[in-house]
């Protein structure tokens, strides 16, 4: 940079400058911003080559350059027409709700940008991808109820993983798409982490995620204590969000042997969230266990029982999982999920495109253009190839799923920490000592986080080669995880019939467990002082947004503004390039600033130099640039 400056500049040209040039020419080591961003985007890229994403890590990269994703024939000059958020707007929240009743059809969510991926590679899809197609779904699918975008583990994942602003692609895919609603998931208390906040922190992420784009907040406990959910729903109503009181779904309606997830069970959880102001019910089959026979009966007796509309999710582990969906539509449910169909099946959510499909000319016909549905799957069948080293190694249903219970999201993730711990061959005695621990813990719901813990104390039994006897036994000594203890100390909260008492005693080991709501022992965070903390610590001003994020994961947004210090903003990078780097002679486009764009092409490498070094040589716009990076240690 500081070559070009001096190259550039009208004195060395015209070779008149003296040997006091450089001292006296100030200008020379002012790099304009754009440069920087450059070289910043070289040092990464160049560092991925050399080095490889930290995220690669023990995968295979694809063979071969990747091609783009073909994105529709459609021109983006057509004006965006007026879709389900117009109505929204128009009607407010409560109005929203009395027209979804109201309506013939049934209403479809398309859960790609959030839960597909979350559950199909580990959560990893990049905003990147998401942000090429967002204005194709504005003018090709207007009648969506939604799309679920944000929330759940991608606010996590986009920070710690990618390296990319939660918000910022909130607020990007919202510039995009005017006209459909953004759906999100909150965790209640939990908001988008695996922890209990402060009933302020929840409050201030809500407001902060309403301003940003979020129209419709799912918000759920993972232990379905309706107490728990108050706040977050408060809060949401507050913010004038659609407020989705949601039911986790688990076990089985039908099984006489586990009577305590009956009828009157889910009944009683969704009169007490209609009543807690939900404007919306959601039922939430998050391991995809709801059989079609359950989801009939459910939605039938929910329909008779409750004033609002329902909102059927569910997964396809089964790989029956649409069979519940056409159940559910049958019965009379207002909305039901569903992932493109390229982004379907398997631990996601069912085929969208087959749904609407299956329903066309019936008079719950969602009124979707199967054409236009077509080609966005088209597009993210291309997306999906770029991701291929993050997907679980499953290629069918499975039916162990109503054994196992375990979550979709969760299949990938899981999958993914037994093979770090070395434990990815043992994956049969894995799901087998999920199910184990969930009966020691008393037959829970297992949904984020409590899911997570039912995960840890699974991968630990594994390990430690412990029985479910073992386990149960006082006179065993056992150390337990920390999510474990943490866990019976009530942090997580309640479920309804409390926790197996002489368990709860051997792993709190005569520690006293939280009465009531952690909620209400947890001090409000003083929020300006948590800014100037944060500011302290990343070193720049935080504005609110920035703020929420600091608030849930402060360590993680720490090493993302390292991140972004050290190489820029990495979101438009193309995801293969921010994955497996370039190969010789590959060239790449990447906007930077109002239509700027850079033209990379790597022309060449040394073999390893001196002192650890390998030099790259790029042309960058049509200019040499080399970028020297040390080979990690
Ligand atoms: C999440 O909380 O991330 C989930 O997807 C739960 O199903
Ligand atoms: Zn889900």
């Amino acid at each position: 940079m500081f070559v070009d400056n001096v190259i550039r500049h009208p004195l060395f040209r015209s070779g008149e400058c003296t040997t006091r040039f450089i001292d006296t020419t100030p200008e020379l080591f002012q790099f304009s911003p754009r440069k920087d961003r450059a070289t910043k985007l070289l040092r990464f890229i160049g560092e991925v080559i050399v080095n490889g994403n930290p995220e690669m890590k023990g995968r295979k990269a694809p063979d071969g350059v990747l091609a783009p994703a073909p994105l529709p024939a459609v021109s983006l000059k057509t004006p965006v027409p007026a879709g389900t958020r117009d109505i929204l707007k128009k009607l407010g929240p409560k109005g929203f709700a009395d027209w979804m009743k109201n309506e013939p059809r049934v209403l479809l969510t398309d859960t790609t940008m959030r839960d597909a991926h979350q559950s199909l590679f580990a959560t990893r899809m990049r905003s990147k991808d998401m942000l090429s197609i967002a204005p194709y779904y504005a003018r090709m699918a207007p009648n969506l109820f939604s799309m679920e975008c944000w929330g759940g583990a991608t606010f996590d994942v986009a920070l710690r993983f990618l390296k990319e602003d939660s918000f910022e692609r909130l607020a990007a895919l919202r510039d995009h798409v005017p006209n459909i609603p953004f759906q999100m998931l909150l965790r209640s208390a939990n908001a988008v982490g695996y922890t209990n906040y402060a009933d302020n922190v929840v409050k201030y992420f809500v407001k902060q995620a309403a301003d940003a784009g979020v129209d419709i907040f799912r918000v759920f406990d993972s232990l379905n204590w309706v107490e728990n959910m108050r706040v977050a729903m408060d809060a949401v109503i507050e913010a004038g969000g659609v407020c989705e009181g949601t039911i986790c779904y688990t076990g089985d309606l039908f099984d006489t042997s586990r009577p305590k997830y009956n009828l009157k069970y889910y009944v009683d959880m969704a009169k007490q969230l209609e009543k807690a102001g939900a404007h919306v019910l959601g039922i939430k089959d998050m391991s995809g266990v709801c059989r079609p026979r359950a989801a009939r009966e459910l939605v039938k007796a929910l329909k008779s029982e409750i004033g609002i509309p329902l909102h059927f999710h569910t997964h396809d582990t089964s790989g029956i999982a649409a069979a519940s969906v056409l159940a559910a539509v049958e019965a009379g449910c207002d909305a039901v999920d569903g992932a493109l169909d390229a982004m379907s099946g398997l631990t996601s959510q069912p085929n969208l495109g087959s749904i609407a499909a299956a329903l066309a000319g019936s008079e719950r016909d969602p009124g979707l253009d199967l054409g236009a549905l077509r080609q966005l799957s088209d597009y993210w069948e291309g997306v999906r190839r770029f991701y291929s080293p993050f997907e679980a190694d499953i290629r069918s249903g499975t039916g162990d799923v109503y054994n196992h219970e375990m979550p979709g999201g969760q299949y990938t993730n899981l999958r993914e920490q037994a093979r770090s711990l070395g434990l990815e061959s043992r994956w049969a005695d894995v799901s087998k000592a999920y199910a184990d621990v969930n009966k020691l813990f008393g037959d829970i719901v297992k949904v984020t986080p409590s899911s997570k813990v039912v995960g840890d104390m699974a991968l630990f039994m594994v390990g430690q080669g412990l029985t479910p006897a073992d386990v149960a036994d006082p006179e065993k000594q056992i150390d337990f995880p920390e999510s474990v203890v943490q866990l019976f100390r009530g942090e997580l909260g309640y479920p309804a019939d409390g926790w197996p008492a002489a368990l709860q005693a051997k792993v709190l080991k005569g520690k006293p467990a939280v009465v009531g709501r952690i909620g209400d022992h947890l001090p409000p965070v003083d929020l300006e002082a948590a800014r100037a903390e944060g500011e302290k610590t990343v070193g720049y001003k935080l504005d609110d947004r920035d703020l929420a994020s600091y608030l849930m994961y402060p360590k993680v947004f720490k090493d993302f503004a390292e991140s972004r210090k050290l190489y820029g903003d990495l979101t438009e990078l193309p995801t293969p390039t921010f994955f497996y780097g370039l190969r010789e002679n590959e060239e790449i486009s990447v906007d930077i600033d109002q239509g700027k764009t850079l033209v990379i092409r790597l022309q060449g490498r040394t073999e390893m130099e001196d002192e650890g070094v390998v030099k790259l040589f790029f042309e960058l716009n049509g200019q040499g640039r080399q970028i020297r990076v040390p080979i990690a240690g």
